[in-house]
């Protein structure tokens, strides 16, 4: 059952819950005239029925929140929001799950937009193994190139054998050039050698592929900061973006992540993946408010087209309507 479904369940719909005791909808009669006549006109059985039936909705609402992969200070915040206004301990679904929606909305209010300036505008991608960097990377190849922009993609992932052909068959497919590496190669070489491609070729965006490695190494940082420093050290470029892909299906790991990839290099935005595999993608709400992190790009499909540029309320809906 979704978490929207779920929270119509616990609060009821518009209308009061029938099967309420004359008592229980004495009580919840006078908490909604509470908003007009004053809370000191409520008899004392009143306001403890009241508070009651507030505390118990409350839990089950943190409970839902939880499960919906929301962290506990988020959680907690939503719940203040929801308690705004005494919404609990009154069957009105609809006006908590708006109150819920308005504050998922309001964590993503970040700037969100991807920046593609820069002669060229250097784009770096990095991320934990297989959360979806080269395929990610071939589909924003593919949309920057629908839109006119002229793309060199760079393979500095030479960790893994087979990592370059792959990125090289995807780039292929999104018809944009590759500057390959051999295994083993140092990824700030490869680097160096496609930005002066880059340059030499007039190229709108360089895209970097990097190797997936577990966030908490050290080899792992060190690398990317040495790729950093080439960019914008040796030949006096700013990053564009540096984008880390984040598997919508992680839990509180993406957190985890996403803190640990901060603390090695700044992070200007994540490519979210894997929308499309029934993620609950609470965990993004927690980087969103934690880090101040926005997402810039989702994908939602395994095809070239599955690329779209960051929707708050597609991404509110995909949390809300998760099972
Ligand atoms: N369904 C779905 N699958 C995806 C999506 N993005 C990536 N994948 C799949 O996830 C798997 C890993 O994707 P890669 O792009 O190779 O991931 P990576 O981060 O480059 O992996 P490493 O290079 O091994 O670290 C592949 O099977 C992709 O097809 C997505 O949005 N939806
Ligand atoms: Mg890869």
């Amino acid at each position: 059952m979704s978490f929207l479904s779920r929270v119509k369940q616990l609060l009821g719909g518009d209308k009061p819950e029938e099967e309420e005791s004359p008592v229980e909808a004495h009580e919840i009669g006078a908490e909604a005239q509470e908003s007009v006549v004053s809370g000191a006109a409520q008899t004392i059985p009143q306001q403890v029925g009241g508070a009651r039936r507030e505390a118990a909705d409350s839990d089950a609402l943190e409970e839902l929140l939880i499960d919906a992969g929301i962290d506990v200070d988020t959680t907690m915040a939503i719940l203040q929001e929801v308690r705004r206004g005494g919404l609990l301990g009154r069957p009105t679904a609809e006006q908590v799950i708006e109150r819920i929606r308005g504050k998922l909305s309001s964590v993503f209010d970040l700037d969100s937009a991807l920046n593609t300036t820069g002669s060229p505008a250097v784009i770096l991608v990095t991320g934990v193994n297989g959360a979806g960097k080269t395929s990610s990377i071939a589909k924003l190849a593919n949309m920057l190139k629908q839109e006119n922009r002229t793309v060199l993609l760079v393979a500095a992932d030479t960790f893994r054998a087979g990592a370059v052909d792959q990125l090289a068959i995807l780039g292929g497919r999104a018809g944009v050039p590759v500057m390959r590496s051999v295994e083993g190669q140092d990824p700030s070489s490869v680097v160096f050698n496609g930005l002066q491609k880059a340059v030499a070729d007039r190229v709108d965006v360089v895209v970097i592929d990097t190797a997936g490695r577990l966030e908490n190494k050290k080899n792992l940082r060190f690398e990317l900061q040495k790729v950093v420093r080439v960019i914008e050290t040796k030949f006096g470029l700013p990053l564009s973006e540096t984008l880390l892909v984040i598997d919508a299906t992680t839990g509180e790991n993406a957190l985890m992540q996403a803190r640990a990839f901060s603390e090695a290099i700044p992070i200007s935005g994540i490519i979210l993946t894997k929308v499309d595999s029934g993620a609950k993608g609470g965990s993004i709400v927690s980087i969103a408010r934690e880090l101040r992190i926005p997402i810039k790009l989702v994908c939602n499909g395994e095809t070239l087209m599955s690329i779209k540029p960051f929707d708050k309320d597609d991404i509110v809906d995909m949390i809300l309507l998760s099972e």
